[in-house]
């Protein structure tokens, strides 16, 4: 039963969700979550003909393994694609190959040969670099310097020989730079650390969406909580931590910890379940907690990476691509890996566009594209207007397929996570300077004394806590889990000898 103890969690997210839907003694918990909805960086919203996602959007590695694909089924909100045993069983090592045209900005397609060579060579040169885990010396600190510097060292033997050949694959392999800094969620691959790289988990299975919308998994979540464990549109500002704190009338109480709302409310609790993103630690923490986290944590959430990623969705009233087209991979012919991207934002920030994934099947979607952008153009687009985007994708678009008269899409939409006040991003990664230790150490509950006589007064979870599923719902669900089965054990733990 929790001996009466309670507790909150803040986010509502598949972690904050998570957490309480495995926490035993439910009487005594509340999720606070700041937004008017719950499920956080999973977000489906209506758009053309169907539903799309503004965060994330595939079951990574949808098998027996991951605990989103098993809650996903139990729910049945999975298609019956994804129940198939074969797609369960694919290696495809987190990258699934779509069929696909790759256009560049002389204004055509380019050969698939072309394209496929510098994609074999990218993924080989990934592998190597995910072979660094625990097993090699690094020989240089980040992902982006291994990957530039191996690819020096290739150009000059590549078959071929044509100027324009070579230059052309070196202009795609500056797509797969910037595909793989949308993967990771960063603004170049030069922030993400070499040596854990490989740290990462990809479980087996072909991606899968969901067929109702990602939400339908937290909105089921939901819907299982007893009434009124979630309250909406409750903005935390403070966790007061280490403290004695008694409610008004009743004296016979003390709680070490109140949590302080926007709005004025306050809780009291005994322990609190913090779920709230990377991003917004990294932004408040300082303030967030009183007394402030002491500064080993402190330093963890400063050396993590937490970066930005965003869709793009475009409608169209007709389809420029064909049936069998499912991504158009944009190439732009003077780009190299070898040289540094511009800065001019303004004037390039398109540029960082790795292309669109065509949303399947348009009788359920309409003809509708979602782009992906990383990094600090991603953010700079966040501050344009719809209608200024929908003009430099058109744009964008004329030029690349050689059609200046390409009709523009009907309508746009995206995603603005940077500037989400409560997420500033849209994932974790392990950056220079950092390593998964970080990762541990941010997921370790406080105070740090075992001997503490009011023990796991904050506990940590979220995607960014989770070492080998950073940056995934799994990982997010899983963080959840963990931190209500630490609570759980505590509660059940016969009680120590009280102390004198
Ligand atoms: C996945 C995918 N995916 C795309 C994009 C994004 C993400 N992800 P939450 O933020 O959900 O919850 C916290 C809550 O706290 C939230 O509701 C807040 O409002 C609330 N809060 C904050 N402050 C508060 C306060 N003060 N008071 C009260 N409440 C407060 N994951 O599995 N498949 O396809 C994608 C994608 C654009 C933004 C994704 C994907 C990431 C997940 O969305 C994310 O991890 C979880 O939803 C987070 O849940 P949570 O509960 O922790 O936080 C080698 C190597 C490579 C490593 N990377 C490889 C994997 C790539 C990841 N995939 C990305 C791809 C897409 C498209």
């Amino acid at each position: 039963e929790g001996g009466g103890r309670r507790v909150v969690a803040v986010g509502a997210g598949l972690a904050g969700l998570g957490a309480a839907q495995r926490l035993r003694g439910h009487g005594s918990l509340r999720l606070l979550e700041a937004a008017s909805r719950a499920g956080g960086r999973v977000c489906t919203r209506p758009f053309a003909l169907g539903l799309v996602e503004m965060g994330a959007q595939w079951i990574h590695g949808p098998s027996p393994g991951n605990p989103v694909f098993r809650l996903a089924t139990h729910y049945g909100l999975l298609g019956p694609e994804a129940a198939r045993e074969e797609n369960q069983q694919a290696e495809v090592g987190g990258h699934p190959p779509l069929p696909s045209i790759t256009y560049c900005s002389l204004g055509r397609a380019l050969s698939p040969q072309v394209v496929s060579e510098a994609h074999d060579l990218f993924d080989t040169l990934l592998a190597s670099a995910r072979a660094f885990w625990e097993t090699k010396e690094p020989p240089v600190p980040s992902v982006g310097q291994y990957l530039r510097e191996e690819i020096a060292r290739r150009v000059p033997t590549w078959g071929g020989g044509e100027e324009d050949a070579q230059q052309l694959r070196l202009a795609v392999l500056a797509t797969c730079l910037k595909l793989e800094c949308c993967i990771s969620g960063t603004h170049s691959m030069d922030l993400v650390a070499l040596e854990p790289f490989g740290e990462y988990v990809s479980l087996p299975g072909l991606d899968c969406t969901f067929p109702g919308g990602y939400s339908s998994l937290p909105n089921c979540m939901l819907s299982a909580l007893p009434e009124g464990t979630v309250l909406l549109n409750k903005a935390v500002r403070t966790i007061r931590w280490q403290g004695s704190f008694r409610e008004e009338g009743d004296d016979a109480r003390d709680f070490p910890v109140r949590v302080e709302c926007e709005d004025g409310d306050s809780f009291l609790a005994d322990h609190v379940i913090v779920t709230v993103p990377l991003g917004f630690l990294k932004e408040h923490h300082q303030d967030f907690f009183q007394p402030p986290l002491p500064e080993w944590k402190a330093e963890a959430i400063r050396h993590l990476g937490f970066g930005v990623n965003n869709k793009i969705l475009l409608e169209f009233e007709q389809p420029f691509w064909e049936p069998q087209q499912q991504f158009i991979e944009l190439v732009w012919e003077d780009e190299s890996p070898l040289e540094k991207p511009s800065t001019d934002l303004e004037a390039s920030w398109f540029k960082k566009l790795i292309g669109f994934v065509v949303l399947q099947p348009p009788e359920q979607h309409g003809h509708v594209l979602c782009g992906f952008i990383a990094g600090k153009e991603s953010e700079y687009m966040e501050t344009l207007s719809d209608a200024e985007v929908l003009s430099t994708m058109t744009r964008v678009l004329r030029t690349l397929t050689g059609n200046p008269h390409l009709p523009a899409p009907r309508s746009v939409l995206r995603s603005q996570w940077y500037s989400a006040p409560y997420t500033r991003g849209s994932y974790s990664y392990v950056a220079v300077g950092s390593s998964g230790d970080d990762i541990d150490v941010l997921a370790q509950p406080l105070p740090e004394d075992p001997e503490d006589p009011r023990p796991l007064q904050l506990l940590f979870a979220g995607e960014a806590t989770h070492r080998t599923f950073y940056s995934t719902t799994h990982g997010a669900l899983l963080s959840g889990w963990r931190e209500a089965e630490r609570l759980n054990q505590f509660f059940e733990a016969p009680s120590p000898t009280p102390r004198l």
